[in-house]
């Protein structure tokens, strides 16, 4: 198989018959400074099929300048509120026009599945229309204040806000831009290196929607590099950053000389706690689907399953009938239900966390190994008898694999479920309306989700606690992040 058999899009063909890809800078494209290119891999066959520009400082430097300037001449924060809205809808617009090579490309370098890609593309759709609402309604406050004075709390935007990004959802990271768009902040989007080509389409639709050049540029290159060089830059005022822990730690320590404000979404370990009045038919479906999306690189795969034991057997050989026939493959062959992997790095770290789980003593009753040779494929996975002590239990592997650990009480499954350093979701199966709430008021997680798993809205703060990370990145929650008070007292008498 090459790329030549991929079966693109017109407006996708179009847009890949470029070879190499640059950044975006002041609404210009642009080579590297250095001239330095990387490679862009198709994760279902591991070929090369492009090539991207890749960053260095003095192109950080030249992006964030370029935003600098947008935002301290005013060319898109003064303008006036309801027209910044009329221009973000009109990017909702594009974004629709757009949906068929978004889809396209979210295959051929995120190895999304069409089914997933529906979602995340209309899920960047959304954001964009949520927030597109926004700049009318941002307000201050006037506090009560002493007589001889007027008050106002100003809600500003905070200034230069980079934003870097994950591989795992193509097409919806590049959106993330927008609220701080809403609130007036002028961007320096860096997409993660896998997945470079989604970024720019999102950049130059903004461009086309009338958000003026210099408020959206994008610095394409590798997360040490030229992430870390927006990370130190003094001219950036707020990072948000979606990935993993340890760069999230990195970020935290290198952006503390500046001072920036920073918002953390981080991994997990999540929880799925199946009672034993829980709807079991809904439960399997939903458990499953929580650990195969997106063969399992989402940072809400429900990982840990912990199953009430007297229907431990059961649950798990419904789990294991229904997940057996999962058809694998490229996210181009419409019945594909899991793609691969988004790199040979990543099978590696997965076939290292099943040989973990087998040498740790937990039993396979599914799955356990690579898929294929060609492409980075990993057969769904699961792993009973699973000691929450273990490996597998404990560290995010993001890949297919669940990990089934039973327990007998409320109370030991409530202990488990929190016995982790991370905290980002949890889910929850039973019909006992009082115990589901005992078990949301109980665990420690940004999100619990009762009888339902993954369901996500624009408009609902999305976001971790404990090692998960801090900062809520949808709903007003984000508006925070994006804006500070500015307190004028006026003397009046
Ligand atoms: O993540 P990184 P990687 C987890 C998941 C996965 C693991 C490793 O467990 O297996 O992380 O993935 C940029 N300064 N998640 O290596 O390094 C990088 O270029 C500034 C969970 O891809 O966190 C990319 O744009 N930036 C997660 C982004 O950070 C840096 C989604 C994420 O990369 C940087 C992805 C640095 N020093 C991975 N180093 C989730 N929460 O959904 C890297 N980057």
């Amino acid at each position: 198989k090459t790329v030549d058999d991929w079966p693109l899009s017109g407006a996708a063909a179009s847009f890949l018959s470029q070879s190499e890809f640059g950044h975006l800078i002041e609404g210009e494209i642009v080579a590297s400074a250095s001239g330095e290119t990387m490679a862009i891999f198709d994760p279902a066959t591991g070929l090369e099929f492009a090539r991207c520009a890749s960053g260095g400082a003095e192109d950080v430097d030249r992006a964030v300048r370029s935003a600098r300037q947008a935002f301290d001449d005013g060319r898109w924060r003064n303008l006036d509120a309801q027209e910044k809205e009329r221009r973000l809808h009109r990017l909702s617009v594009l974004l629709q026009q757009s949906r068929p090579l978004l889809m396209d490309l979210d295959v051929i370098d995120g190895g999304v599945v069409r089914a997933y890609s529906e979602f995340i593309v209309q899920f960047g759709i959304d954001t964009v229309d949520y927030y597109a609402g926004w700049p009318t309604k941002l307000q201050g406050r006037m506090p009560a204040s002493p007589p001889d004075v007027v008050v106002q709390e100003v809600r500003e935007p905070v200034g230069v806000c980079a934003v870097i990004s994950p591989w795992n959802g193509p097409s919806a990271a590049p959106c993330a831009i927008v609220p701080a768009l809403a609130c007036g902040n002028s961007v320096v989007l860096k997409p993660a290196e896998q997945t470079p080509l989604t970024a720019l389409v999102v950049a130059k639709l903004c461009l086309e929607a009338g958000i003026p050049p210099g408020v959206v540029n994008v610095v394409q290159g590798r997360g040490e590099v030229v992430g870390a060089a927006l990370v130190e830059h003094p001219l950036v005022d707020a990072i948000s950053f979606t990935g993993s822990g340890e760069t999230g730690r990195r970020i935290q320590a290198a952006a503390a000389p500046t001072l920036k404000r920073l918002s953390m979404e981080l991994g997990g370990k999540s929880p799925q706690i199946v009672f034993d009045d829980a709807d079991l038919d809904a439960a399997a479906t939903a458990v499953a689907g929580a650990a195969w999306g997106h063969s399992g690189q989402v940072c809400t795969a429900g990982t840990r399953v912990l199953i009430q034991r007297g229907i431990h057997d059961e649950l798990v050989a419904e789990m294991v009938a229904r997940s057996r026939n999962i058809k694998i493959g490229s996210g181009f062959r419409p019945d594909t239900q899991m793609g691969p992997l988004i790199s040979q790095e990543q099978l590696d770290r997965v076939n290292r966390y099943v040989a973990l789980g087998k040498a740790q003593g937990a039993q396979v009753a599914l799955g356990g190994e690579q898929h294929g040779s060609t492409g980075y494929f990993h057969k769904p996975t699961i792993f009973t008898g699973v000691d929450n002590r273990m490996t597998i239990a404990r560290e995010e592997i993001f890949g297919p694999v669940m990990s089934v650990i039973p327990f007998d009480t409320e109370e030991e499954a409530l202990a488990i479920a929190n016995d982790t350093e991370f905290g980002l979701a949890a889910g929850v199966w039973t019909r006992d309306l009082s115990r589901a709430h005992r078990a949301s008021r109980a665990i420690r997680a940004g999100t619990v989700w009762i009888n339902t798993y993954q369901r996500v809205n624009p408009a609902i703060p999305y976001g971790g606690v404990k090692q998960s990370g801090y900062g809520r990145s949808l709903g007003h929650e984000s508006l925070e992040h994006y804006t500070q008070i500015k307190t004028v007292w006026i003397k009046i008498a």
